[in-house]
C-alpha cells in the first residue's frame, strides 16, 4: 500500500472526493513540513501545488493509503507526468483516527506521495497562495470538472 497526500479536489467534501471515497483508507490530516505555493490556475480553476518548497504556506491536506491499482488510477486521473508529477513530500501528522497500530501519531513526521507540478506557467508564481484548498472558498474561483471542459 502507498500513502498519498491530497490537498485539492480529492479532499473530503471537495469535487473529486467521490473518486477515492470507497477505494482509499483515510490515514490522517496533515500539513506539509515545508511551505509550498498552493495556487488556483487555468481557466478551469484547478488547484496546483507548485514544486517550489520554501515559498508559499504550509499546506493542509489528508493522507490516504491506497493500493497499486488506485495509485495507477490517480496517476492517469492527474495526467501524471504531463500536468502533475507524483513526488514524495515530508508531512507533519495532525489528527488521525488514532488507536490502530499502523496509524501515525499526531505531531510525527511522515512521507507520502503528492501530485505537485514543475510544468507550470511562470505567471503562476505570482498568484495568491492558499493554506487549505476549498473549491467554494471566498476566492470565488469555481472549479470546473472534467465533464464541463472543452475537448482537448
Ligand atoms: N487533485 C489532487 C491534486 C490537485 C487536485 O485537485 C489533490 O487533491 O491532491
Amino acid at each position: 500500500m502507498a500513502k498519498v497526500f491530497v490537498y485539492g479536489t480529492l479532499k473530503e467534501g471537495q469535487p473529486n472526493y467521490f473518486r477515492i471515497k470507497d477505494k482509499a483508507e483515510f490515514v490522517a490530516h496533515a500539513r506539509t513540513v515545508d511551505p509550498y505555493p498552493l495556487v488556483i490556475a487555468t481557466e478551469y480553476n484547478i488547484p496546483f501545488l507548485l514544486n517550489v518548497p520554501g515559498t508559499g504556506q504550509r499546506v493542509h491536506g489528508e493522507i490516504y493509503s491506497v493500493d497499486q491499482k488506485m495509485l495507477e488510477f490517480l496517476d492517469e486521473f492527474e495526467k501524471c507526468p504531463q500536468m502533475y508529477q507524483r513526488t514524495l513530500i515530508r508531512l507533519e501528522v495532525q489528527d488521525g483516527p488514532g488507536g490502530g497500530e499502523h496509524k501515525p501519531e499526531a505531531g510525527s513526521s511522515i512521507e507520502a506521495y503528492v501530485y505537485t507540478t514543475d510544468t507550470y506557467e511562470p505567471e503562476w508564481l505570482e498568484k495568491t497562495t492558499y493554506e487549505s484548498y476549498n473549491s467554494n472558498g471566498d476566492h470565488g474561483l469555481r472549479f470546473v470538472g472534467r465533464e464541463n471542459r472543452r475537448p482537448e
